[in-house]
């Protein structure tokens, strides 16, 4: 049976001697729990770093910490201090998470981070490889291992991947910044479903992916490597009813049993009638807005003064990665604010903030969830922020009121929160006057649809989510997928075409027979060309038919005086060797004085474009506009063409860097199948890089050689990559000779 394998940066334990013996302990964070019934399952293992570094175990060690940590099916990936400092300290939070975040200032790319970050990834696919069988699943999670996927396929193509991104993805103008982002973007392809907390950080994927890459994103789907990448958002949610059951637990704790922090905070309840508490937590990191926060209260406290002696702030912050100077800094920062808003603002009753540095304990932490009137999480930047489910989680009191920022991921599913820029200081002080003043009729309503939701998507629904994606995208077995023109398969070609004896050759011109120019106008045939086809013109047998979008005057300019069969305008003229131009359809193009002024104004306004006017055919090109406002302006004019060609027997064809209004019965295919019906060849080989070359792939039968010059989605049976490797390729079928 096949199994699914976890791998993360930490593997979920916690490794502690008890009297002696070594015990991994399996710890409780969300991630850990999502992955519990995956984990559990069947023969599933989890591979990551333990925490402990190679150099501080001897080998007896290493052993006992493998043996601990297979009884919680775990696999260790042994790392030094030198690839924590430069992999997980260096690349991964120095450059990536700061990056990612838009922490631009912060980011810092340094060549042997970058090295390390490499060999490490490399590590961890070592030893998932020794752990895979063939047809195995495996899940690759966050930032740390993004070019794990890609090694992984790589070397075991049979294994279904699925990765997913725990932080921001950020926009395309911040990830175009990174040096290595070519090889992250690769290495993330190599995973068959690639998962974010929102639709916008996909939206950004993808963006990053068609513009570094240069490839084809059709939706949610990436055609790269001849496989299809799927893209999707997944939003991570929590344990809920660990939460929640633990909250209601608290209620019946008897008194000799709470912890301190409860005690004084029952105290403070009691001592100070009316007043309230407003919750903070987070790890002490730059980008959950701590400063931010702290200065944000003490502007309320000042704008609404009669709160001084009434309103608390509680905050709590996890010591992290003490080793980044940033950390070091943050921390300094916060020390000093909280020291000096309390020593400016307490009173001998009343200390405004409460600050803790530490990490508590699973029930200390639901004691201060569960005593607070308000929670604050209003982070610059956060992939999701789980602090807010767990705080709703924990509102057994039907009170309660959320202040969330717009910068959390989370922020898209709660809308019932109070939303708030982490930045807007006026607009966080009313907000927090509005959550202490809400109605509890109000407060009750919005947590109820929060707790609803939360509760329904729960962690475990959210890792059962992924993985039925993960399979449905394996299973997707592409309409057809174009396969890569090996040498082998293109000397069996040429074998063909030996054989036979009445053969044809569909050329497209722009983009195969010829590269592309800013302006078409400038894409005149070479010498080359000329003698490459005539060449394999004075084979008697053989037969060559350019077969283009451009128009008949132009085409007739370039090969009129060859014994070419000339299909133009993307099949509405035809002129056959030694014949007289035909048109395959009678046409109209009266409709053109209505459609041109509307796409010379798109012209007017979009530096780059140009129209181009063709006898049956208007066409709008657009490839040296900014990739951006490329898209925008193509949708706007669709829409607008759209609107304008219901009554018109028209249709726009969506081209490569080309929007073409023409005669909806015309196309390559219609044309393809007037030259194949009329005569029977018994070798026909068609080539083409444009979506409207898909008509003629289509229409052809089905023992004809159709390539697609580029590696996109085509119903043609072979792609080649460039249209620079057209001309060897007719070379190498027909055999003629370079000049
Ligand atoms: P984090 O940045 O760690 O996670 P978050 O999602 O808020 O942020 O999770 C923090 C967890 O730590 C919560 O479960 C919280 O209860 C716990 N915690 C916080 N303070 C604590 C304390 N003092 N003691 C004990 N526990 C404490 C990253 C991304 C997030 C994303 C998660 C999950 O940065 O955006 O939501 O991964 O994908």
């Amino acid at each position: 049976m096949n199994k699914t394998i976890i791998v993360s940066n930490r593997l979920p334990v916690d490794l502690k001697y008890i009297e002696d013996k070594l015990i991994a302990k399996s710890s409780t964070g969300g991630l850990a729990t999502g992955m519990k019934s995956v984990h559990s399952e069947g023969n599933g293992i989890w591979v990551g770093w333990s925490g402990m570094a190679e150099e501080d175990m001897n080998e007896n060690q290493k052993l006992e910490v493998d043996r601990a940590l297979a009884n919680e099916k775990c696999v260790q990936v042994p790392l030094t201090n030198a690839d924590i400092d430069n992999y997980y300290y260096g690349f991964s939070n120095t450059a990536l998470w700061p990056l990612f975040h838009y922490f631009q200032a912060y980011t810092e790319f340094e060549l042997d981070h970058w090295k390390s970050y490499v060999e490490v990834n490399q590590k961890f696919a070592d030893v998932v490889l020794q752990q895979v069988n063939d047809g195995d699943t495996v899940w690759v999670h966050d930032y740390q291992l993004l070019l794990l996927p890609q090694m992984l396929r790589e070397k075991n193509p049979t294994l279904t991947i699925g990765f997913f991104l725990h932080i921001p993805y950020p926009s395309y103008e911040l990830f175009r910044t990174c040096p290595w982002r070519d090889e992250l973007l690769h290495g993330m392809l190599g995973a068959d479903l690639v998962g974010f907390h929102t639709y916008g950080y996909a939206r950004h994927f993808i963006s990053s992916v068609s513009r570094v890459k240069g490839i084809e994103v059709n939706f949610n789907e990436i055609s790269y490597d001849n496989r299809i990448i799927k893209v999707d958002s997944f939003p991570m949610g929590i344990d809920y009813d660990r939460y929640h059951n633990a909250a209601l637990e608290h209620k019946k704790r008897p008194e000799e049993s709470k912890s301190e922090l409860m005690k004084s905070i029952d105290f403070h309840n009691k001592s100070n009638d009316g007043s309230k508490l407003i919750l903070s937590i987070d790890r002490m990191d730059y980008t959950k807005g701590i400063p931010n926060r702290v200065k944000s209260f003490e502007y309320f406290l000042n704008k609404y003064p009669e709160y001084k002696g009434k309103v608390r702030l509680v905050m709590l912050a996890v010591p992290s990665r003490e080793n980044v100077a940033q950390y070091q800094l943050l921390k300094r920062e916060t020390d000093e604010l909280v020291g000096r808003i309390n020593g400016d603002l307490s009173t001998i009753s009343w200390t405004p903030i409460w600050y803790f540095y530490r990490s508590l304990p699973f029930d200390e932490l639901i004691d201060l969830y569960v005593a607070s009137d308000v929670a604050m999480v209003t982070p610059v930047r956060d992939g999701m922020n789980l602090v807010a489910k767990e705080y709703i989680a924990t509102r057994t009191n039907e009170n309660g009121v959320l202040i969330l920022s717009e910068m959390a991921g989370a922020a898209k599913e709660m809308h019932e929160a109070l939303i708030v820029n982490p930045n807007n200081f006026d607009q966080i002080a009313d907000s927090i006057k509005e959550a202490l003043e809400m109605p509890a009729e109000e407060q009750k309503t919005r947590l109820e649809a929060l707790q609803k939701r939360i509760s329904r998507y729960d962690v475990e629904r959210w890792a059962g989510e992924f993985l039925k994606s993960l399979k449905a995208a394996k299973d997707v077995v592409p309409v057809q997928v174009a396969q890569k023109l090996t040498p082998l398969k293109v000397s069996e070609i040429a074998d063909h075409y030996k054989l036979a004896t009445k053969k044809l050759f569909l050329l497209d011109y722009d983009g195969t027979l010829a590269g592309f120019k800013n302006n078409p106008s400038d894409a005149i045939p070479t010498q080359e060309l000329y003698d490459l086809l005539d060449k394999i013109n004075e084979d008697e047998t053989t037969e060559i038919a350019i077969i283009s979008g451009r128009d008949r005057k132009t085409l007739e300019g370039w090969f009129g005086h060859k014994n070419y069969t000339l299909v133009t305008d993307h099949g509405a003229w035809l002129r056959k060797v030694g014949a007289e131009w035909g048109m395959l359809d009678q046409m109209k193009s009266s409709w053109k004085e209505n459609i041109r002024p509307v796409i010379e104004s798109f012209t007017d306004s979009t530096p780059g474009s140009l129209i181009e006017e063709k006898e049956y055919s208007l066409a709008w090109h657009y490839r040296k506009v900014d990739a951006d406002m490329a898209a925008l302006r193509t949708m706007e004019l669709k829409h607008v063409l759209k609107s304008l060609l219901i009554n018109n027997a028209l249709s726009v064809l969506d081209g490569n860097k080309v929007l073409e209004v023409k005669n909806s019965n015309v196309n390559k295919g219609r044309a393809a199948t007037r030259l194949t019906n009329e005569t029977e060849y018994d070798f026909i080989f068609a080539i083409g890089d444009d979506w409207t070359d898909e008509f003629m792939f289509e229409e052809l039968p089905e023992s004809a050689y159709t390539v697609k010059v580029g590696n996109v989605k085509t119903v043609a049976s072979y792609f080649i990559n460039y249209s620079t490797e057209v001309l060897d390729l007719l070379r190498d079928i027909t055999k003629v000779q370079r000049q």
